[in-house]
């Protein structure tokens, strides 16, 4: 049942009203009158574009009517140039006062090219412009909170005293990533503020269903922030908190949480029926403490807006609703073929499946450097100094040469710090380089992934580390939703430098959760890199290129080649191993066997064992990176063997080797003296525990020597 909340009398409004509150809080008339006249022109935004969708000229659109006091209110609090602000779909006021044009967001509305938001690839009200030190946002609730706070780590590492502002509605407080967030910014103590515009509902659902606690406020000192609570539709209320919140957060004392108590008045969005779930009397009883009221009330009393003024202000308003409808709808829509560009910052290669000539070119220097590289053999034997380590040993080492190499590179995960990781990857660094560089985290991988987006948008160079692959899965919708997207979505307006390192793989009695592939979820996303290095040199020189490279990459390096192989490693700096570049581990012209991880060392014994035997010369290509795949490199080795094989640890359905055979069918089917065949787990959860039943599973060297020989027999 929805509760009618009572209109506060007449004499309660004037008590509320009559003495100057403002000059206390430091603001003058021109504040004043200013945040009246950007809560006017946000209304009448708004009412004009809830019009155009009812009109059938808009075809989506978000309404902030209500909510505009609460927004200007804090953002009359942000320091342009300074602080960063992360905002949410219900913020038309709080874009309008940080600076974006009437006719800006008009142009997102009708979802043309110069949308500066998005550039018409997102729905109205997915902000984001770096000019206004606004981040991207996205659709899903609540995953721009740890970024956020990984931001507020950035500022303050570098010292500035910069503050993140973050803002959602308490339908956010209710996810994962929320709290997550809180309990990071508490942990550091960060400079953020988290803005919570409280409504009261989440689409329909009402607060009672939200939160078994009144006020979201009441769980800020859980997590270590100040929490407070604000009339949302009192403008001067909610900036005295917010200005606080700011001040203290920029004086290093930390977080804060406001929690503005507000109300929409229309449908949650064009699409919605709120009659379904709440009365008009409710509606009106809240109508009754509009902020533009308000503030327009407040100037009065205290004379600071002459008629004259007034008069001036909604004319200018009305010109710019009216010049803003009319421009942003003249505008040219995005050009059809710009659907295709730029899903990376650096595309490493023509993008798969677009029609031919469209898309991004791959970079050219990537290009470059892919047909300058060498194997390491050729390296060593052209004179390059080489040691021998196991891989772990070179992913320790890599990681403490690029934490000495750039101050921005930093490692955050589970157990990094004092503890060197499960696997020791990070072993000694927190010593070397301090726990600002080198961050052990809560266990709360959806927030390592978040916070490391927040870090890369803030300017550093993260290396997340999840401790086994397997727990990846709870920041799916950072690495999907978020990492992924966030140079596409802001039309290149922002990219996430970020790295993802994750032991994978099984053979090591990991059993179902610490033994999984993961990559082929991964590579199935556009927008992610993923790279799968199995001998020494390749974890090196792959790695320096994830850290350079501006798009986020995940690294998974096979748990189980840790320790069991080793291999030259080059000691300069400058070895790099080009992302999208497969290996010929081994070269041979009757067949070709297509793998990547420990199968790589597996599959160059199962073709020795072959050769030894007389009975074929296959030729083993480790891919190295699955996306973007070499695909010139399997193509160019299918041509000379007519025969594929696909070997991989993952279950087979839907996996790495359905990519590769497609590919293979599709481009090279006339050079095939056989069928393409694949080598892969069943489609059971790898690994269970018993070592009768993981050896059942696991792909050994005689398997792929098998499967190889009947291909050969073709
Ligand atoms: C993770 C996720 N689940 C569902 C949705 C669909 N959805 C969009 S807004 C919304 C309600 C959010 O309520 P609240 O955070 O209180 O913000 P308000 O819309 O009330 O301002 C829902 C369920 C979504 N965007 N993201
Ligand atoms: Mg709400």
């Amino acid at each position: 049942m929805t509760e009618v909340v009572e209109s506060p009398t007449e004499g309660e409004l004037a008590r509320l009203h009559i003495h100057d509150r403002h000059t206390a809080l430091g603001l003058d008339t021109d504040d004043l009158v200013g945040m009246y006249r950007t809560i006017l022109l946000a209304r009448e935004l708004d009412k004009r574009i809830w019009a155009l969708n009812r009109q059938g000229r808009a075809a989506f659109v978000v309404s902030g009517q209500g909510h505009e006091g609460a927004q200007v209110g804090a953002a009359w609090a942000i320091r342009a140039g300074k602080d960063k602000v992360f905002p949410y779909y219900r913020d038309l006021a709080l874009m309008l006062t940080l600076g974006m044009t009437p006719t800006e967001v008009m142009a997102g509305v009708f979802a043309r090219a110069d949308d500066p938001n998005t550039g018409g690839r997102q729905m109205p009200n997915h902000w984001g412009s770096r000019r206004l030190g606004v981040i991207t946002g996205s659709s899903p609730i609540a995953t721009q909170l740890p970024h956020a706070s990984g931001l507020a780590f950035a500022q303050q590492i570098e010292g500035s005293d910069g503050v993140s502002l973050a803002f959602f509605g308490e339908g956010a407080t209710a996810r994962g990533d929320w709290h997550e967030a809180l309990n990071f910014a508490g942990i550091h103590r960060l400079p953020v503020v988290f803005v919570c515009e409280n409504n009261g509902y989440a689409i329909s659902v009402p607060i009672a269903k939200e939160s078994a606690v009144e006020n979201v406020a009441d769980r800020a000192h859980g997590y270590g922030c100040t929490g407070l609570i604000v009339d949302g539709n009192d403008p001067l209320d909610v900036y005295e908190a917010v200005q606080g919140a700011v001040q203290r957060a920029a004086a290093g004392e930390g977080p804060s949480l406001v929690e503005a108590k507000t109300y929409r008045y229309l449908a949650h969005t064009s699409d919605d029926d709120d009659r379904t779930y709440r009365s008009a009397e409710e509606v009106e009883a809240w109508r009754k403490k509009d902020p533009l009221q308000r503030m327009h009330q407040y100037l009065i009393e205290q004379r600071l807006l002459p008629h004259a003024r007034e008069e001036e202000i909604i004319a200018e308003v009305k010109g710019l609703v009216e010049e803003a409808t009319r421009v942003a709808e003249a505008m040219a829509e995005p050009a059809p073929e710009t659907a295709y560009t730029k899903v990376f910052a650096r595309p490493l290669a023509p993008l798969v499946g677009a029609p031919p000539g469209r898309g991004d070119d791959p970079d050219a220097g990537a290009v470059a450097a892919r047909a300058a590289a060498v194997s390491v053999d050729t390296y060593a034997e052209a004179g390059g100094e080489v040691v021998d380590k196991n891989v772990i040993a070179a992913v320790n080492g890599v990681l403490r040469e690029l934490l000495a190499g750039d101050e921005r590179v930093m490692i955050l995960g589970e157990d990094v710090g004092p503890r060197g990781g499960v696997f020791r990857a990070t072993d000694g660094l927190i010593a070397e380089f301090g726990d600002q560089r080198v961050v052990d985290t809560p266990l709360a991988e959806s927030s390592i992934v978040g916070i490391a987006i927040g870090l890369a948008l803030g300017g550093r160079l993260p290396i997340a580390e999840i401790q086994f692959a397997d727990f990846i899965h709870a920041a799916f919708d950072q690495l999907v939703s978020e990492a992924a997207r966030i140079h596409y979505r802001s039309n290149g307006d922002f990219h996430v430098p970020m790295v993802v390192r994750a032991p994978w793989g099984g053979g090591v009695h990991g059993a179902l959760y610490h033994s999984q592939s993961i990559e082929a979820s991964y590579s199935h996303i556009p927008g992610l890199k993923v790279v799968v290095p199995s001998t020494p040199a390749d974890v090196v020189g792959l790695l320096r290129e994830a850290v350079l490279d501006p798009d986020p990459v995940m690294v998974l390096e096979h748990k189980k080649t840790y320790r069991l192989i080793t291999g030259p490693v080059p000691t300069s700096t400058d070895w790099r191993v080009p992302i999208g570049l497969a290996d010929v581990a081994r070269p041979g012209s009757d067949a070709t066997i297509v793998t990547y991880g420990l199968h790589r060392h597996l599959a160059v014994e199962a073709a020795e064992s072959l050769s030894e035997a007389g009975e074929g010369e296959v030729e083993v290509i480790d891919l190295r990176t699955i996306s973007p795949l070499d695909r010139e490199t399997v193509l160019e080795s299918v041509a000379r063997t007519g025969r594929c094989l696909v070997v991989h640890e993952d279950n087979i359905s839907f996996g790495v080797g359905a990519e590769v055979a497609a590919l293979v069918a599709e481009e090279a089917f006339y050079d095939l003296d056989a069928p393409v065949r694949r080598l892969a787990t069943p489609d059971v959860p790898n690994f269970p525990f018993a070592g009768s039943l993981e050896g059942e599973m696991l792909i050994g060297a005689d398997d792929i020597a098998a499967a190889a020989r009947i291909l050969l027999a073709v």
